[in-house]
């Protein structure tokens, strides 16, 4: 029997995707290697209009990272550092509270860290109080599932115990970090000794069942193979159908400067596009897609726009974590800028807030 060419794969593939059923992790993959970028695109496109017709979403955010001091070694994490190192630092309350002065201007704070041992249960739960005192409007996306799984082992108490005292104190999400690519080949390599993909599974498992939304992401780019890629995914659509959560999926591309891990390929712009839209075509539950535009570049971000991705972001006032890696962008985007490259790209800006509701649309 001859088997179905390249082109006869993807049409059957494309009509699966039309009738609205669900593809399989075989046929991402024959996606994900397919050439045909704008057929690839033009499908994407389909299930993403299909979402969110022609919104496309920005919030007006801003990141602190309250410590770099970090007891692992991520090989491609450039903030990271040992706490005898000169520029480590760790923001007591009150310092935090300084860096955030000026947050009633924006509706959500994107507050990650290194895994600092120092910092107890009793640290976030003042933290989270003392900002949510001053701006009771702004929402607080914090901690990824790796420091919630550790700061649970420190404290002695399950995901759910201290997701709970976090969620009383003022956590209102939790962002997707943390996540990088959940296949152990790969963990072992890149993020050795962190929370591994099943733990940090459980912890969104444990925040979706008390009601807490949260975000999920994937860092490729670097010694993933195609396959791995496509495990990850498949983990996240299995989580969704379990817990339901996530709001939103945001693949990030791998940065690749002053940091230890050497990479032969690095990803291209087509690359970029090809994961984007395969992301959105499998995440069949996933509501959202994110081009971050910090770490794709402000000029792929916007045509990921027709890729698939129904999000910007922010405009991320002052990021770190990436733009230590390298990251050429700005860091920080207006709001004029973002209406401008989403209305450049054909769609309708939408600003939301960190649970997409709708707070505006620009005219
Ligand atoms: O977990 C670290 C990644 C993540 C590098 O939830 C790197 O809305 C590329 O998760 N090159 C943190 N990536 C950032 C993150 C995030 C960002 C924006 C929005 C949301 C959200 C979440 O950044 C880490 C890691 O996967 N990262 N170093 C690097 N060299
Ligand atoms: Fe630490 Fe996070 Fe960097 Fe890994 S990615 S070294 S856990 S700060």
């Amino acid at each position: 029997m001859t088997q179905p060419t390249v082109d006869a794969c993807f049409r059957a593939i494309a009509d699966t995707v039309k009738s609205g059923r669900r593809i399989s992790p075989d046929d991402a993959l024959t996606l994900l290697r397919s050439h045909d970028l704008l057929a690839l695109g033009r499908l994407a496109n389909l299930v993403r209009e299909e979402k969110n017709g022609d919104y496309a979403y920005y919030n007006i955010n801003r990141h602190i990272n309250h410590t770099n001091v970090c007891v692992y070694h991520c090989t491609f994490c450039a903030f990271r550092r040992s706490g005898h190192e000169p520029d480590a630092y760790t923001l007591s309350v009150e310092d935090f509270l300084k860096k955030a002065e000026g947050s009633e201007h924006f509706t959500e704070i994107h507050t990650v860290g290194g895994v600092n041992p120092a910092l107890r249960l009793s640290y976030y739960e003042e933290l989270y109080s003392a900002v949510k005192a001053r701006y009771p409007n702004v929402s607080m996306k914090s901690l990824t599932a790796v420091e919630i799984h550790d700061l649970a082992k420190i404290e002695g108490m399950s995901y759910t115990e201290v997701l709970t005292r976090l969620s009383a104190a003022g956590l209102d999400s939790l962002p997707g970090g943390g996540a990088e690519i959940f296949a152990p080949r790969v963990r072992r390599r890149i993020c050795a000794g962190k929370a591994d993909a099943e733990e940090w599974l459980a912890v969104h498992d444990a925040a979706h069942r008390l009601g807490i939304r949260s975000n999920a992401t994937m860092l490729y780019g670097h010694i993933e193979t195609d396959e791995e890629i496509i495990d990850h995914l498949n983990r996240l659509r299995e989580q969704q159908d379990r817990s339901g959560g996530f709001q939103v999926f945001i693949p990030l591309a791998y940065l690749p400067e002053n940091n230890p891990l050497q990479v032969k390929d690095f990803t291209t712009g087509a690359r970029d596009l090809k994961v984007m839209a395969v992301s959105r075509i499998f995440l069949d539950n996933f509501d959202h897609i994110k081009a971050y535009w910090v770490m794709l570049g402000v000029r792929l971000a916007q045509l990921a726009l027709a890729f698939g991705a129904d999000d910007l972001d922010g405009s991320v006032t002052h990021e770190t974590i990436s733009h230590q890696a390298g990251a050429r962008s700005p860091l920080s985007l207006s709001v004029a800028e973002l209406e401008n490259l989403i209305r450049e790209a054909g769609r309708i800006p939408v600003e939301r807030d960190t649970h997409y509701n709708v707070l505006r649309i620009a005219a």
